[in-house]
């Protein structure tokens, strides 16, 4: 069975949004259109505590999209972005939201941040995700959302690990920057997901 799992398409990622993604409006549509040719839909939520330590305000003298070390692991320092309960973590309102059946929220852990729905960035919490896609009889994941170059692209990574075939759906994810993108395909590709556009599914 497949299922369609929508990355963190949340108002801080659009435009206008806190860290907005390039263009991400553009993929709402083709999302909304592909809904229907799944048995299953799930989404994700970054979820982020206001005093989340991947927040640039949260460290004297660093500045945004710097990097540094939080707890052990590579951390690129954001905007303040998707804190619970603002707007800014809510669903886009042009999103179709009636067939998502689960959302899986992450990056609640002040300490880690967690770009991929299956588990944080050091890999010590697993959100449930996986087990929840097998228990259903899941073995096709097909990925689309924000930001193609992170939320999306570890995923992806994750979903693969974890034994799923996995389709990336290129023309449906949107990427913080160009060149971020073009290194998170290719390793993807390496590691066997398929890079597709969404049209083939339509034409099923
Ligand atoms: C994301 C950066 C920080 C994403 C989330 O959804 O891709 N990126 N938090
Ligand atoms: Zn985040």
């Amino acid at each position: 069975m497949r299922a369609l799992l929508l990355i963190d398409i949340q108002n801080d990622f659009l435009p206008g949004g806190a860290l907005a993604v390039p263009e991400g409006d553009a993929i709402i549509p083709i999302v909304n259109r592909l809904q229907s040719q799944f048995e299953l839909v799930v989404a994700t939520q970054d979820w982020h505590p206001p005093q989340h330590k991947s927040f640039a305000s949260q460290h004297e003298d660093k500045n945004v999209f710097e990097v540094t070390d939080l707890n052990g692991l590579e951390q690129v320092l954001w905007p303040d972005h998707c804190v619970q309960g603002t707007f800014g973590a809510e669903f886009s309102a042009e999103l179709e939201q009636n067939r998502i059946e689960a959302i899986f929220r992450k990056g609640t852990d002040p300490e880690v941040d967690s770009y991929s729905g299956f588990f944080d960035n050091g890999r010590r919490k697993d959100t449930g995700l996986a087990g929840s896609l097998r228990a259903k009889g899941v073995t096709e994941v097909y990925l689309a959302g924000l930001a193609a170059d992170f939320c999306v692209y570890f995923s992806a990574r994750d979903a693969q690990a974890e034994g799923f075939k996995v389709y990336y759906l290129e023309d449906a994810v949107r990427a913080i920057s160009a060149e971020g993108l073009g290194k998170a395909k290719a390793d993807l590709v390496e590691r066997g997901v398929q890079l597709i556009p969404s049209h083939t599914l339509l034409l099923q």
